[in-house]
Formats: C-alpha cells, sequence, structure tokens
C-alpha cells in the first residue's frame, strides 16, 4: 500500500483554498492540538507521510541494534554486558511498538521490512558508521541516544495519537540508555590515558554522524513544512539539531575532552553555541546506500530475517491449528 501511496503523493504543501471541506475539517482539528486517531478521516498524504516516518524510524530501532550487539561479547565487564543487552533488546522493543503504529494506518510489518529489504525504504544514517571500540559503545549511547531522545521527546506532542504514544514509552526506556552511555565514557574520559584517548577518537568521530540524526537542513528539508503544517513534526530539523548542540558541548567539557569541532563557540547575542556544519554531501550519499556499513547491515538484517522464516512458519502453524481447532469445538 505505501508504496502505491507514495507513487501518488501530492507535491508541496497543502493550502487551504485547495482543501475539501473534509481536509479543512481534519486540518481544523490539528490546528487546535487534537489528536488523529486510527479510524478518523486523514488525507493519504498524511497517511503516507507517517508510514514513510514511522516507518523509517521502526527501521532505525532494528538496525540501529547491529552496532551495538557486535559488542555484546566484547563489553569489559559483566556488569557492561548486562546492561548492553537490557538496552539492545528495547532497541528491538521499540521497533515493535514503531511497526504496530504503523499498522494502525494499515501497512503491515511484513511490507515494511520487505521495503527496507529491498532497499526502497531507509532507516537513520548514524546506524551505517562502525563501532570500532568499546568508548564506541559509550559514546552511540550518550550521542545517538542523547540525539534520538531530543527528537523523540518532541515527538511526543506529534499530531498521530499511536505515535505520539509509542513515543512516550520510548522516551522513559531511551533516557536509560542515554545515561548508561554517559556513564561508560565517562569511566573511560576519566580512566587511563589509553582509555581517554579511545573516549576521545570515539567522540571525534561520531560527533558529526550524530548532529547528522536530525536531517538536512530546513532548507533542503523536503518534508518539513508539510509534516510542520500537520504536526507531524512539532519542531524543524535545526531547531532540534541546535537543541542537542546546546545540551551536549557541556557535557564533553565536564569530560575534560576536546570539542570535536572547532566551530563550537558560546554565542552570547542568540544564546546558543554556534557550530560547524556537518558534511552534508557525505549525510546524502551515506543516505543514499554509500555510507561504510550500508551494505554491511542490509545484508545482515536480510540474512535475520531468512534465517527466522522457520520460527515465523512455525508460529503461524501453531496459531492456525489453534483458530481450526476453536472452530470445530464451537
Ligand atoms: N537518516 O525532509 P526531511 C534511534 C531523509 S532512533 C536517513 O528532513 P523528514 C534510537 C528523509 O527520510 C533514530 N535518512 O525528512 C536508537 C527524507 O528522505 P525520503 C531514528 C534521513 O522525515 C539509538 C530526506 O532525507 N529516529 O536512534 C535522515 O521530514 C541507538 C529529506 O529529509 C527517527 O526516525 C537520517 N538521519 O525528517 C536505536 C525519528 N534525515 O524519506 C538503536 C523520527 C533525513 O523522502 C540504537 N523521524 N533523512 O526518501 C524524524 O523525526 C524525521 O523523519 C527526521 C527527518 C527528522 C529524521
Amino acid at each position: 500500500m505505501y508504496a502505491q501511496m507514495i507513487k501518488t503523493a501530492h507535491k508541496g504543501v497543502h493550502k487551504r483554498e485547495d482543501m475539501s471541506p473534509e481536509e479543512r475539517a481534519f486540518q481544523d482539528k490539528i490546528d487546535a492540538d487534537i489528536k488523529i486517531e486510527p479510524r478518523d478521516w486523514m488525507p493519504d498524504d498524511y497517511r503516507a507521510t507517517l508510514i514513510r516516518q514511522i516507518g523509517q524510524h521502526a527501521h532505525s530501532e532494528v538496525v540501529g541494534q547491529l552496532p551495538e550487539g557486535n559488542w555484546i561479547t566484547r563489553a569489559p565487564t559483566l556488569e557492561r554486558k548486562a546492561i548492553l543487552l537490557a538496552k539492545v533488546q528495547d532497541e528491538a522493543g521499540h521497533g515493535l511498538y514503531l511497526y504496530s503504529a504503523a499498522e494502525t494506518l494499515g501497512e503491515t510489518r511484513d511490507e515494511l521490512v520487505r521495503l527496507l529489504h529491498e532497499g526502497r525504504m531507509k532507516y537513520s544514517s548514524i546506524f551505517n558508521y562502525p563501532t570500532l571500540n568499546w568508548a564506541d559503545i559509550g559514546a552511540v549511547g550518550w550521542l545517538v541516544d542523547g540525539a534520538a531522545i531530543v527528537n523523540q521527546v518532541a515527538l511526543q506532542r506529534t499530531s498521530y495519537g499511536p505515535y505520539s504514544r509509542a513515543m512516550i514509552r520510548i522516551c522513559k526506556e531511551e533516557s536509560f540508555h542515554a545515561r548508561q552511555g554517559y556513564h561508560a565514557i565517562m569511566k573511560m574520559a576519566f580512566g587511563t590515558p589509553e582509555q581517554k584517548k579511545q573516549a576521545q577518537d570515539a567522540v571525534n568521530r561520531l560527533w558529526f554522524p550524530a548532529i547528522m540524526m536530525f536531517g538536512p537542513s530546513d532548507a533542503d528539508s523536503t518534508h518539513s513544512e508539510q509534516s510542520m503544517a500537520w504536526k507531524i513534526k512539532v519542531k524543524s530539523n535545526d531547531e532540534l539539531r541546535q537543541q542537542f548542540v546546546d545540551q551536549t558541548v557541556p557535557q564533553i567539557e565536564y569530560l575534560g575532552l576536546d570539542l570535536p569541532d572547532p566551530g563550537i563557540k558560546w554565542n552570547e547575542e542568540r544564546g546558543h553555541y554556534d557550530f560547524s556544519d556537518p558534511d552534508w554531501s557525505e549525510f546524502f550519499d551515506v543516505i543514499k546506500g554509500n555510507g561504510p556499513c550500508n551494505v554491511d547491515r542490509l545484508q545482515n538484517r536480510v540474512a535475520a530475517w531468512e534465517d527466522g522464516a522457520w520460527v515465523r512458519d512455525g508460529l503461524l502453524a501453531h496459531a492456525e491449528k489453534k483458530a481450526a481447532r476453536k472452530v470445530a469445538a464451537e
């Protein structure tokens, strides 16, 4: 359904004067901050935009397990291993809440997964970078989950009810993820010179990819204007990026690490930190499939899907037998 909807999607922003009476009533609800629920009337493009964003978000949670899963067997202590296991497992749960939210819009999880595996749907750019040392795991929790929280706290107020409610639950778990990450990187930054060097290396490599997570600059964002009019997004990409930089720079300073961007400077007049743009050509290249780990991540997901076929088939066969027995007994 989604693949078809995207082909016929309206280009540009819906203007009030061109809206049908139904669409005007829908927009009035949005403007009055009334949540849209699955059985309410909604424009096809609103539905398609939500399926795209929620689907990509779900895929990000699931693909996002891979860079950290890579370190579960190599975590330095039993405690760190247990924490990392719990965190990675939470990400799978977040994927499930989000696929379920997309199902309320009429799109199946199987279809979204198929589109991901065929390279027709995206997931967050950040997960196409490798995790090379243990400090990266701290940095992922702190910076990547930290960026995800900034975005997701805003999304708690998104206009679509099931997405908003999924975000409230996810944010509670994400805050544990970010704290465990900061705790892990703190141990490294305050540890031996070699550990501190690893922490600095992780921050240097992951800083720009983390600030790219918020998407292209507002000027280059194709969906923002309409998504903000529909309150699918309640803050712009650049607003959220600035919020993340402002909260993270003092944390880097507390760790005693060098700032990863020479352009970071407090701007008294704006009341915000100035910072340098990431290399946007790298961002667009990564989301086109050319990042350091894109091929590997997708191959991994496809292999997991294929290897798990016998479990899905078994569960379905069991459910069918159970349903048939129930019908026979009635
Ligand atoms: N990566 O017009 P916009 C997490 C695409 S969760 C890849 O600005 P939009 C938890 C965009 O899709 C992280 N693609 O797009 C965790 C569009 O392409 P399309 C995920 C990106 O949707 C932690 C094009 O660029 N969070 O990390 C990215 O209005 C640790 C134009 O961009 C969410 O998904 C990107 N970074 O705004 C899990 C939050 N940015 O579709 C495991 C929900 C943009 O036309 C371990 N999503 N693109 O082909 C959102 O808030 C929005 O979708 C944005 C992008 C803000 C990401």
